[in-house]
């Protein structure tokens, strides 16, 4: 006798390898005191983006009130999301990164 298999345990299974996980927006929303180098060194420090990508999504920031920094898995949204505030707050600036379900 082959063993029973459980096909509900199976497709739960095949769907959480296959699926891709879902993905969240970080955020950077603007505000009217935070210096403009200092978000542009935390999307160099935390986004990986080179000076040029970071002066224009600053500005994009700037301008439009909020903008995309990257698109990541939760956990690491929700880490570079707490990394950044917090640094935000040791420098004293109200600057305020969030998350979006992408
Ligand atoms: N508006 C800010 C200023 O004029 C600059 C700024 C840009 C602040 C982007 C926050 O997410 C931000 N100094």
């Amino acid at each position: 006798m082959g063993k029973a298999v459980n096909i509900e345990h199976v497709e739960e299974r095949v769907e959480s390898e296959l699926m891709p996980p879902p993905m969240y927006k970080v955020i950077l929303n603007n505000d009217d005191y935070t210096p403009m180098d200092f978000v542009i060194e935390v999307l160099q420090l935390f986004f990986k983006k080179n000076e040029q990508d970071a002066t224009d999504i600053m500005l994009a920031i700037h301008n439009q009130g909020k903008g995309i920094c990257g698109v990541f898995p939760f956990g690491i949204a929700e880490t570079k999301v707490a990394q950044v505030n917090e640094f935000a707050r040791q420098n004293q600036h109200p600057l305020l990164c969030s998350l979006e379900k992408a």
